[in-house]
């Protein structure tokens, strides 16, 4: 897939009212810090499109960035942001969950992980969620340029038992820096957006 074009399209905070979109939505989930933005970013080639930032807690939002005016990709604020209050906190894990359990438009909800630590236990509830809800698990494993070949395989391994993946689901190794999986994130997308194209 060739993307044409992205535009931040919409932003909601913990009180706005969330899009009827007409197009696809792929959502992408992830504790804080590790990549969400940075993953948009490297998939649609702009640097700074999503705003990123090496302290946790940048994306406070949901911003729906409207792709080749034919689907979205939705960043979600991150969770397990300690610095901010336990009272926001709650605030964006239920804003979260309502737009999880009432998008319409929700086709995938690709979970990052950061390559290097075992997952913890808000990555296995969102992971659990996934699956429950009847979406095919799609995990992206974040900085993947971090690791050394070597290291790839046990680290992916323990990625997928920590959170219980079966054989059939997805597993991509990403570097939003060195653009490793690009490709194939951009051709699982493609297949959920696009289906007569791929
Ligand atoms: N080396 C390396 N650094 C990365 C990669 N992806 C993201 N980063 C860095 O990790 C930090 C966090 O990236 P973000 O994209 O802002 O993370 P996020 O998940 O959107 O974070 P929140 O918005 O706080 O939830 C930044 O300093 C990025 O430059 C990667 O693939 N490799
Ligand atoms: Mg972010």
């Amino acid at each position: 897939m060739i993307i044409k074009s992205a535009v931040l399209e919409t932003v909601c905070g913990i009180t706005s009212t969330f899009p009827d979109n007409a197009y696809p939505e792929i959502a992408f989930a992830g504790k804080s810090n590790v990549g969400k933005s940075s993953l948009i970013n490297n998939l649609v080639c702009r640097k700074a499109l999503a705003r990123t930032s090496s302290e946790p807690g940048k994306t406070q939002t949901i911003n729906y960035y409207f792709i080749n005016n034919s689907f979205y990709l939705v960043d979600l604020p991150g969770y397990g942001y300690a610095k901010v209050s336990q009272e926001i906190r709650e605030k964006w894990g239920r804003m979260i969950e309502k737009y999880l359990h009432t998008s319409r438009q929700l086709k995938a909800v690709i979970l990052l992980v950061d390559i290097r630590h075992k997952p913890g236990e808000n990555d296995l509830m969102m992971y659990n969620w996934i699956k429950e809800s009847g979406y095919r698990p799609v995990v992206a494993a974040t900085k993947s340029d971090k690791l050394k070949r070597s290291e790839y395989s046990k680290a992916i391994k323990d990625v997928k038992s920590t959170l219980g993946m079966s054989a059939e689901d997805i597993i991509i190794k990403f570097s939003a820096k060195t653009g490793d999986g690009r490709e194939d994130l951009l051709k699982y997308i493609s297949e959920i957006t696009d289906p007569a194209e791929s």
